[in-house]
Protein backbone atom coordinates (compact mmCIF):
# COMPACT_ATOMS: atom_id res chain seq x y z
CA UNK A 1 0.00 0.00 0.00
CA UNK A 2 2.97 2.45 0.42
CA UNK A 3 4.26 2.41 -2.75
CA UNK A 4 0.70 3.76 -4.42
CA UNK A 5 0.14 6.53 -1.94
CA UNK A 6 3.59 7.67 -2.89
CA UNK A 7 2.67 7.46 -6.10
CA UNK A 8 -0.53 9.27 -5.90
CA UNK A 9 1.28 12.16 -3.68
CA UNK A 10 3.60 12.76 -6.48
CA UNK A 11 0.82 12.05 -9.10
CA UNK A 12 -1.32 14.90 -7.68
CA UNK A 13 1.22 17.46 -8.08
CA UNK A 14 1.72 16.43 -11.47
CA UNK A 15 -1.49 16.89 -12.50
CA UNK A 16 -2.26 20.26 -10.46
CA UNK A 17 1.01 21.28 -12.65
CA UNK A 18 -0.31 20.22 -15.83
CA UNK A 19 -3.77 21.36 -15.66
CA UNK A 20 -1.47 25.28 -14.32
CA UNK A 21 0.85 24.91 -17.34
CA UNK A 22 -2.28 24.06 -20.07
CA UNK A 23 -4.07 26.79 -18.53
CA UNK A 24 -1.20 29.08 -19.46
CA UNK A 25 -0.52 27.92 -22.93
CA UNK A 26 -4.29 28.61 -23.76
CA UNK A 27 -3.62 32.27 -22.14
CA UNK A 28 -0.80 32.62 -24.57
CA UNK A 29 -1.88 31.37 -27.57
CA UNK A 30 -5.15 33.24 -26.86
CA UNK A 31 -2.64 36.07 -26.88
CA UNK A 32 -0.88 35.50 -29.74
CA UNK A 33 -3.96 34.63 -31.86
CA UNK A 34 -5.39 37.91 -30.48
CA UNK A 35 -2.59 40.16 -31.97
CA UNK A 36 -2.50 38.51 -34.97
CA UNK A 37 -5.99 38.89 -35.47
CA UNK A 38 -5.52 42.42 -34.53
CA UNK A 39 -2.49 42.89 -37.10
CA UNK A 40 -4.26 41.27 -39.61
CA UNK A 41 -7.36 43.68 -38.89
CA UNK A 42 -4.69 46.78 -38.75
CA UNK A 43 -3.21 45.43 -42.32
CA UNK A 44 -7.03 45.29 -43.66
CA UNK A 45 -7.57 48.31 -42.37
CA UNK A 46 -4.84 50.58 -43.79
CA UNK A 47 -4.94 48.91 -46.98
CA UNK A 48 -8.79 49.90 -47.00
CA UNK A 49 -7.99 53.68 -45.95
CA UNK A 50 -5.44 53.22 -48.55
CA UNK A 51 -8.12 53.00 -51.24
CA UNK A 52 -10.29 55.23 -50.12
CA UNK A 53 -7.90 57.63 -50.39
CA UNK A 54 -7.28 56.21 -53.65
CA UNK A 55 -11.36 56.74 -55.07
CA UNK A 56 -10.78 60.20 -53.82
CA UNK A 57 -7.53 60.77 -55.66
CA UNK A 58 -10.01 59.44 -58.99
CA UNK A 59 -12.57 61.52 -58.46
CA UNK A 60 -9.97 64.47 -57.56
CA UNK A 61 -7.89 63.75 -61.23
CA UNK A 62 -11.39 64.16 -63.10
CA UNK A 63 -11.61 67.52 -64.35
CA UNK A 64 -15.14 67.79 -64.43
CA UNK A 65 -15.12 67.49 -60.77
CA UNK A 66 -14.70 70.56 -59.16
CA UNK A 67 -14.08 72.20 -55.73
CA UNK A 68 -17.55 71.90 -53.79
CA UNK A 69 -18.88 68.37 -55.31
CA UNK A 70 -20.72 66.64 -52.53
CA UNK A 71 -18.75 63.52 -54.02
CA UNK A 72 -15.33 65.12 -52.59
CA UNK A 73 -16.58 64.11 -49.26
CA UNK A 74 -17.66 60.16 -48.44
CA UNK A 75 -18.32 58.60 -45.43
CA UNK A 76 -16.68 59.48 -42.04
CA UNK A 77 -13.30 59.02 -40.28
CA UNK A 78 -14.86 56.44 -37.33
CA UNK A 79 -16.37 53.94 -40.09
CA UNK A 80 -15.06 54.74 -43.53
CA UNK A 81 -14.86 57.01 -46.08
CA UNK A 82 -12.48 59.90 -47.46
CA UNK A 83 -12.53 63.58 -48.62
CA UNK A 84 -10.73 65.27 -51.13
CA UNK A 85 -9.12 69.22 -51.11
CA UNK A 86 -8.80 70.45 -54.25
CA UNK A 87 -6.34 73.58 -54.75
CA UNK A 88 -4.08 75.09 -57.32
CA UNK A 89 -0.34 74.49 -57.39
CA UNK A 90 0.26 77.94 -59.23
CA UNK A 91 -0.74 79.79 -56.22
CA UNK A 92 2.70 79.05 -54.60
CA UNK A 93 6.04 79.69 -55.11
CA UNK A 94 8.49 77.96 -56.45
CA UNK A 95 11.98 78.96 -55.01
CA UNK A 96 14.16 77.39 -58.22
CA UNK A 97 11.93 79.79 -60.02
CA UNK A 98 12.27 83.27 -58.47
CA UNK A 99 15.83 82.39 -57.12
CA UNK A 100 16.84 81.82 -61.11
CA UNK A 101 14.70 84.82 -62.04
CA UNK A 102 17.35 86.98 -59.69
CA UNK A 103 14.23 88.16 -57.62
CA UNK A 104 15.08 88.25 -53.69
CA UNK A 105 12.10 90.91 -53.16
CA UNK A 106 9.58 87.80 -53.25
CA UNK A 107 11.26 86.05 -50.51
CA UNK A 108 11.71 89.80 -48.62
CA UNK A 109 8.41 90.39 -48.45
CA UNK A 110 7.50 87.18 -47.60
CA UNK A 111 9.80 86.36 -44.80
CA UNK A 112 9.14 90.14 -43.06
CA UNK A 113 5.03 88.55 -43.28
CA UNK A 114 6.33 85.70 -41.29
CA UNK A 115 7.80 88.12 -38.84
CA UNK A 116 11.91 88.02 -39.50
CA UNK A 117 14.32 90.65 -39.13
CA UNK A 118 15.62 92.02 -42.47
CA UNK A 119 19.04 90.40 -41.35
CA UNK A 120 17.51 87.06 -40.56
CA UNK A 121 15.69 87.31 -44.22
CA UNK A 122 18.91 88.33 -46.28
CA UNK A 123 21.00 84.99 -44.79
CA UNK A 124 17.86 82.55 -45.35
CA UNK A 125 17.70 84.18 -49.22
CA UNK A 126 21.53 83.94 -49.44
CA UNK A 127 21.59 80.41 -47.65
CA UNK A 128 19.12 79.75 -50.59
CA UNK A 129 21.09 81.03 -53.58
CA UNK A 130 24.27 79.36 -52.59
CA UNK A 131 22.23 76.03 -52.14
CA UNK A 132 20.43 76.11 -55.54
CA UNK A 133 23.28 77.75 -57.81
CA UNK A 134 25.67 75.41 -59.18
CA UNK A 135 29.02 77.36 -58.30
CA UNK A 136 30.65 77.81 -55.05
CA UNK A 137 30.61 81.84 -54.68
CA UNK A 138 29.63 82.56 -51.17
CA UNK A 139 27.01 84.87 -50.99
CA UNK A 140 27.13 87.47 -48.17
CA UNK A 141 25.28 85.57 -45.65
CA UNK A 142 25.46 82.77 -47.49
CA UNK A 143 26.79 79.35 -47.13
CA UNK A 144 28.72 77.19 -49.76
CA UNK A 145 30.95 74.03 -49.35
CA UNK A 146 32.86 75.15 -46.99
CA UNK A 147 30.35 76.57 -44.19
CA UNK A 148 29.04 72.87 -44.54
CA UNK A 149 31.90 71.20 -44.02
CA UNK A 150 32.49 73.39 -41.06
CA UNK A 151 29.74 72.65 -39.27
CA UNK A 152 30.15 68.78 -40.14
CA UNK A 153 27.75 68.64 -43.20
CA UNK A 154 30.25 67.60 -46.42
CA UNK A 155 28.98 67.52 -49.59
CA UNK A 156 26.18 70.00 -49.19
CA UNK A 157 24.92 72.54 -50.37
CA UNK A 158 23.50 70.80 -53.51
CA UNK A 159 24.35 73.23 -56.29
CA UNK A 160 21.18 72.27 -58.14
CA UNK A 161 17.48 73.58 -57.97
CA UNK A 162 15.31 71.87 -55.60
CA UNK A 163 14.18 68.58 -56.26
CA UNK A 164 11.84 68.76 -52.79
CA UNK A 165 10.26 71.47 -50.83
CA UNK A 166 11.60 69.20 -47.93
CA UNK A 167 15.17 69.60 -48.96
CA UNK A 168 14.42 73.64 -47.62
CA UNK A 169 14.63 72.20 -43.98
CA UNK A 170 18.58 71.63 -45.31
CA UNK A 171 19.66 74.84 -45.98
CA UNK A 172 21.50 76.40 -43.25
CA UNK A 173 20.41 80.07 -42.71
CA UNK A 174 17.19 79.48 -43.90
CA UNK A 175 16.30 76.03 -42.20
CA UNK A 176 15.92 78.05 -38.98
CA UNK A 177 13.71 80.53 -40.46
CA UNK A 178 11.03 77.87 -41.90
CA UNK A 179 10.82 76.25 -38.41
CA UNK A 180 9.56 78.89 -36.87
CA UNK A 181 6.75 79.41 -39.35
CA UNK A 182 4.33 76.46 -38.89
CA UNK A 183 2.49 74.94 -42.26
CA UNK A 184 5.63 76.93 -44.03
CA UNK A 185 5.28 74.37 -46.75
CA UNK A 186 2.02 75.20 -47.88
CA UNK A 187 3.15 78.25 -49.84
CA UNK A 188 5.71 76.20 -51.64
CA UNK A 189 6.09 74.38 -55.01
CA UNK A 190 8.73 73.20 -57.29
CA UNK A 191 5.70 71.84 -59.64
CA UNK A 192 4.93 75.26 -60.79
CA UNK A 193 7.62 77.83 -62.35
CA UNK A 194 6.13 81.26 -62.95
CA UNK A 195 4.19 84.51 -61.69
CA UNK A 196 1.79 83.13 -59.08
CA UNK A 197 -1.83 82.78 -60.43
CA UNK A 198 -3.87 85.84 -59.88
CA UNK A 199 -6.93 83.26 -60.19
CA UNK A 200 -5.86 81.12 -57.35
CA UNK A 201 -3.58 83.20 -55.17
CA UNK A 202 -4.73 82.69 -51.37
CA UNK A 203 -5.38 85.20 -48.90
CA UNK A 204 -2.29 85.26 -46.82
CA UNK A 205 -0.05 85.15 -49.97
CA UNK A 206 -1.97 88.25 -51.41
CA UNK A 207 -1.11 89.70 -47.61
CA UNK A 208 2.42 88.87 -48.34
CA UNK A 209 3.36 89.46 -51.38
CA UNK A 210 1.10 92.49 -52.63
CA UNK A 211 0.36 93.93 -48.81
CA UNK A 212 -3.34 93.99 -49.94
CA UNK A 213 -6.06 94.60 -46.82
CA UNK A 214 -7.89 91.71 -46.17
CA UNK A 215 -11.05 94.20 -47.53
CA UNK A 216 -9.41 93.91 -50.88
CA UNK A 217 -8.83 90.28 -50.50
CA UNK A 218 -12.35 89.32 -49.80
CA UNK A 219 -13.03 91.66 -53.16
CA UNK A 220 -10.79 89.76 -55.38
CA UNK A 221 -11.98 86.03 -53.79
CA UNK A 222 -15.43 87.16 -54.28
CA UNK A 223 -15.27 88.07 -57.71
CA UNK A 224 -13.18 84.84 -58.72
CA UNK A 225 -15.86 83.11 -57.10
CA UNK A 226 -18.36 83.63 -59.85
CA UNK A 227 -22.41 83.22 -58.72
CA UNK A 228 -22.02 80.27 -56.62
CA UNK A 229 -19.91 82.10 -54.25
CA UNK A 230 -17.27 78.72 -54.51
CA UNK A 231 -14.14 78.96 -55.93
CA UNK A 232 -12.56 76.40 -58.75
CA UNK A 233 -15.84 76.04 -60.41
CA UNK A 234 -17.26 76.49 -63.92
CA UNK A 235 -19.01 79.53 -62.71
CA UNK A 236 -15.54 81.40 -62.06
CA UNK A 237 -15.02 84.55 -63.17
CA UNK A 238 -11.78 84.24 -65.57
CA UNK A 239 -9.64 87.38 -64.43
CA UNK A 240 -7.90 88.84 -68.11
CA UNK A 241 -5.07 90.74 -66.85
CA UNK A 242 -3.49 92.61 -63.65
CA UNK A 243 -3.92 95.56 -64.37
CA UNK A 244 -7.93 95.29 -64.74
CA UNK A 245 -7.70 93.48 -61.17
CA UNK A 246 -5.38 96.39 -59.70
CA UNK A 247 -8.11 98.84 -60.64
CA UNK A 248 -10.49 96.83 -59.47
CA UNK A 249 -9.35 96.78 -56.45
CA UNK A 250 -8.19 100.25 -56.49
CA UNK A 251 -4.45 99.10 -55.93
CA UNK A 252 -1.77 101.71 -56.63
CA UNK A 253 1.38 102.64 -56.17
CA UNK A 254 3.34 99.96 -53.95
CA UNK A 255 0.53 97.51 -53.98
CA UNK A 256 0.31 97.54 -57.99
CA UNK A 257 3.64 97.62 -58.52
CA UNK A 258 3.84 94.33 -56.44
CA UNK A 259 0.72 93.01 -58.11
CA UNK A 260 2.93 93.43 -61.58
CA UNK A 261 5.80 91.82 -60.10
CA UNK A 262 4.98 89.26 -59.01
CA UNK A 263 1.40 87.84 -60.18
CA UNK A 264 0.23 87.25 -63.47
CA UNK A 265 -3.16 85.21 -64.91
CA UNK A 266 -1.51 82.04 -66.35
CA UNK A 267 -0.60 79.28 -64.18
CA UNK A 268 -3.61 76.10 -63.99
CA UNK A 269 -2.00 72.76 -61.87
CA UNK A 270 -4.72 71.15 -59.91
CA UNK A 271 -3.19 69.88 -56.21
CA UNK A 272 -5.66 66.97 -55.26
CA UNK A 273 -5.33 66.06 -51.60
CA UNK A 274 -7.08 63.20 -50.53
CA UNK A 275 -7.38 61.72 -47.14
CA UNK A 276 -9.10 57.77 -46.74
CA UNK A 277 -9.96 56.10 -43.69
CA UNK A 278 -11.22 53.11 -42.63
CA UNK A 279 -11.85 52.33 -38.79
CA UNK A 280 -9.64 54.73 -36.85
CA UNK A 281 -7.14 54.32 -39.16
CA UNK A 282 -5.96 57.13 -41.79
CA UNK A 283 -4.20 57.20 -45.13
CA UNK A 284 -2.61 60.66 -46.97
CA UNK A 285 -2.32 60.89 -51.00
CA UNK A 286 -1.18 64.27 -52.58
CA UNK A 287 -1.21 64.12 -56.29
CA UNK A 288 0.07 67.41 -58.75
CA UNK A 289 -1.93 67.15 -62.09
CA UNK A 290 -1.84 69.65 -64.83
CA UNK A 291 -5.50 70.86 -64.93
CA UNK A 292 -6.09 70.46 -68.58
CA UNK A 293 -4.13 67.47 -69.16
CA UNK A 294 -6.21 65.03 -67.60
CA UNK A 295 -4.22 61.64 -66.89
CA UNK A 296 -0.97 63.48 -66.58
CA UNK A 297 0.84 63.39 -63.05
CA UNK A 298 3.59 65.35 -62.41
CA UNK A 299 4.12 64.67 -59.11
CA UNK A 300 2.41 61.48 -56.69
CA UNK A 301 3.00 61.07 -52.80
CA UNK A 302 1.85 58.97 -50.23
CA UNK A 303 1.63 59.17 -46.48
CA1 LIG B 1 26.28 77.26 -54.84
CA1 LIG C 1 -17.41 79.58 -58.71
Amino acid sequence: MKPRSKIQAIALPLVLWCIAFLAGLVVLTGGVVRGWIESESLAERKFVARQMALNGIALGMNPDVEAGNPLLRHGNKETEGHEVKLTNEAARINPNFWIQSGNRPIFNRLFANWGAELSVAEAAIDGLQDWIDGDDFLSLKGAERGEYERAGRPGYPANRPLKHIREMESIMNLAPLLASKQGWRDTFTIWYSGKLSIQHATQPILVALADLTPIQCQSLIEVRAGLDGLENTADDEKLESIEAVADFLGAGGRQRAALLEFFDTSGDIRRIESRGWCGGVSHKIVVIAPTRAPGQIMSWEEQ
